[in-house]
């Protein structure tokens, strides 16, 4: 049966691709040589003393292949450990020289090479794709003035607003360290111990009990900078610059309860359908947006710039798009590129500058630091995925795997006997320069106390949730809560809530059987030193500066869509082409991708006596692993689906899971056989409809219309 649309698989070709072709082993048609370069005659057997002997010592081919698989391992990142990589290329749609100098903002026929990384935050490196965590959003751009890394998240706030605390934090959500239970969860005391005392936490918090926590792919989240960064212009003016990725796919999320069967029925979820959308030449694809913001603003709002628990409301400074990333490559080996890509957001371009955010700040000492422990070498930069497209030299030598061979009698400057070079050049030559900025302080270990406001923006987010978003919201509070174990951490997270959103709060409580504390102390927010003035730092009264952000709900994204959903067929042998080919042309057409689900694998035959493919065999795969579901009519078929009971357990989770679902003719016969026989009236349930109202239906995402029938679902 036809797959996905496959577009023509053009190969990217940019200077980044031709550098790494130089690295490239390709083994086809080539004897296998040890690492010197000697054949080898036998890998299968060590070389003994006797047929049955003991293994000899001098057994070099032995001792090769053993101390080789011995030290592949490297440690896995500290965070972000689980994560899938793919190459591409960013297009600028308009220049700006207005706002920054940086090259690959001001030529539009620059193709500007990437590699982007996504991630887990919280789990090891073989943890299952779905846990409830934030996303990063990596991106690498190998610009023409050297390389830039924009490392990013799929939320605009981050959790804690100074890397003084960023251990703290994440030792509270990784395993608890005597038990090293649970992986990649956030749900347990030691974490909520920590977010319910530093309440800087919230705001991030309750991004990560939202759907956004828990994206149907890679490809349909948003991404962004978080801190407030600066462009600046060849006049040396600068503006407050907030960076965003816009999927062209909208964004759109999975249930819990299919994130946690996904999970098991799929670990590699996301992985798998970034790779496939790649292979398939169904691109991923975001628009780069920026919110500027000029300097003389700085003090406008009522939330403090450099704190990166804050976002700026896209209704109060709007998102200019102006270009365009496109993913189009998928990585030749993972450890080579995507394990070993490290990404430092001190590598800046001229055009860009950072501000004092203080987590920005922490962050700028962090990666580097952590790429020696983890790549084990200040020569790093010389791993192929992380060489710049543009020359480097300078005086530092040596080291670990030195893969250069520098040439020249000097390693210093200034010197006479090389010349003066490598030598120095001007701003006007494209060196880079820090932006001039005014600093008169006093020396002081503190936070600022225009970071004190800590619920605003979470009941803002709240706030401008749709319904369906908002109970999705109150199940991930009640969830998580109800695997901790201690009361007095619920209690104080029930408190905590409360300041954010009283409705929000109640609903938790009824969910884990308490009740919202009204005489808790306040807390003391204990994110501050022993001897600091408490007052100035508890969070204050929530704000209202906006009722609401309609931006910030997946209620207003893109459904215009059917590009790369999966559409599970169910059918076996005898099946009606008509119904299939009436129903699918127009969504194979629009890019999704149909899979053939039948009692077993091999083929089936339809009632035209063709035979197809099957893309799964029932036994073999879940519901929750695809977006809709459609069956075609045929007696013959269709009675077959009846007697195998997982076709209906299959079709009751996708009523649960709210998706759009399609009978023809017979096919209601197993509709019958389910939960859905008395909820055919539904929007998204078509019974011998038209394909252009099932078309919309998936493109629309969910039904979450149906969301209170669906809870009555017994999967
Ligand atoms: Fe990271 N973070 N981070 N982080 N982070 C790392 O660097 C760190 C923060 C982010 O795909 C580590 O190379 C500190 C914010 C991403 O390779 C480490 C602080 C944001 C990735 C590190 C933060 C991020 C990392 C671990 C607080 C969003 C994965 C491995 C000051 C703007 C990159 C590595 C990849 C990775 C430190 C906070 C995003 C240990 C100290 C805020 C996407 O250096």
């Amino acid at each position: 049966m036809a797959k996905s649309n496959k577009k023509s698989q053009e190969k990217a070709s940019s200077k980044k691709q031709e550098q790494l072709e130089q690295h490239k082993k390709d083994p086809s048609g080539k004897p296998m040589t040890t690492n010197q370069g000697l054949k080898v005659n036998d890998t299968n057997n060590s070389l003994k003393s006797g047929e049955r002997g003991s293994t000899l010592l001098e057994d070099f081919l032995l001792r090769e292949k053993i101390t080789h698989f011995d030290h592949e391992r490297i440690p896995e990142r500290i965070v972000h450990a689980r994560g899938s990589g793919a190459h591409g290329v960013f297009e600028l749609y308009k220049a700006i020289p207005e706002f920054t100098k940086a090259g690959m903002f001001n030529d539009t026929k620059r193709k500007t090479p990437v590699f982007v990384r996504f991630s887990t935050v919280a789990g090891s490196k073989g943890s299952p794709d779905l846990a409830r965590d934030v996303r990063g959003f990596a991106v690498k751009f190998y610009t023409e003035e050297g390389t830039w890394d924009l490392v990013g998240n799929n939320m605009p706030i981050f959790f804690i607003q100074d890397a003084m605390k960023f251990p703290d934090l994440v030792h509270s959500v990784k395993p608890e360290p005597n038990k090293e239970i649970p992986q990649a969860a956030s749900a347990h005391d030691t974490f909520y111990d920590f977010v319910s005392h530093a309440t800087e936490t919230l705001h991030n918090h309750i991004w990560a009990m939202s759907d956004r926590a828990i994206p149907r792919s890679y490809r349909m989240m948003e991404g962004f900078g978080i801190h407030t960064f600066r462009m600046i212009n060849d006049k040396g003016e600068a503006h407050f610059v907030k960076f965003h990725w816009k999927p062209l796919l909208g964004v759109h999320s999975v249930t819990w309860d299919e994130a946690v069967k996904i999970n098991g029925a799929d670990a590699d979820f996301h992985r798998r359908d970034l790779w496939d959308a790649i292979e398939a030449g169904q691109y991923p694809e975001w628009e780069l947006g920026l919110q500027l913001i000029p300097e003389k603003d700085e003090h406008k709002f009522d939330f403090d710039l450099l704190d990166p628990t804050k976002l700026v409301p896209e209704e109060m400074v709007p998102v200019k798009i102006v270009g365009k990333m496109t993913l189009n490559r998928n990585p030749d080996n993972f450890f080579a590129e995507t394990e070993q890509v490290a990404f430092l957001p001190g590598h800046i371009v001229p055009g860009l500058d950072f501000t004092n955010d203080p987590l920005l700040q922490g962050r700028l000492f962090s990666y580097r630091d952590t790429q020696l422990s983890r790549l084990g070498t200040p020569n790093f930069h010389q791993i192929p995925i992380n060489r710049p497209v543009v020359e480097n030299h300078n005086n530092q030598r040596d080291g670990h795997m030195q893969m250069d061979i520098p040439k020249g009698q000097t390693a210093y400057f200034p010197n006479t006997l090389s010349g003066g070079c490598p030598h120095l050049s001007k701003m006007s030559e494209g060196a880079f320069h820090s932006y001039e900025e005014r600093i008169d302080a006093k020396k002081i270990r503190t936070r600022s106390e225009s970071f004190s406001d800590h619920f605003s923006q979470p009941a803002l987010f709240y706030r401008s949730l749709a319904n369906w978003e908002k109970e999705h919201v109150a199940d991930a509070y009640t969830f998580e809560l109800g695997k901790c174990n201690q009361d007095h951490i619920k209690e104080r997270m029930l408190w905590v809530i409360n300041q954010i959103d009283t409705d929000l709060a109640k609903k938790v409580a009824d969910g884990l059987g308490m009740s919202v504390p009204k005489n808790i102390d306040k807390p003391i927010n204990q994110a501050i030193g022993a001897d600091a003035d408490v007052k100035k730092h508890q969070p204050g009264k929530k704000k209202i500066y906006l009722d609401e952000s309609p931006a910030l709900s997946q209620a207003n994204t893109k459904f215009d869509s059917v590009a790369t959903r999966k559409i599970a067929v169910l059918v076996s042998d005898g099946f009606s082409m008509s119904d299939y080919e009436k129903m699918t042309k127009s969504l194979e057409k629009e890019g999704a991708t149909l899979a053939i689900i039948a009692p077993h694998g091999g083929k089936v035959t339809c009632d035209k006596n063709v035979s197809h493919p099957v893309d799964a065999a029932i036994n073999t795969t879940e519901s929750v692993l695809y977006d809709a579901v459609y069956i075609p009519g045929g007696k013959k078929s269709v009675d077959a689906l009846i007697k195998e009971a997982k076709f209906s357990k299959f079709l009751n989770e996708a009523f649960k899971h709210c998706k759009a679902i399609a009978a023809d003719n017979e096919g209601e016969n197993l509709i019958d056989n389910t939960f859905i026989k008395d909820h055919k009236d539904d929007k998204a349930i078509f019974i011998n409809g038209k394909a252009s109202d099932f078309k919309t239906a998936i493109a629309n995402h969910r039904n979450w219309d149906r969301m209170e029938v669906a809870k009555k679902v017994a999967v």
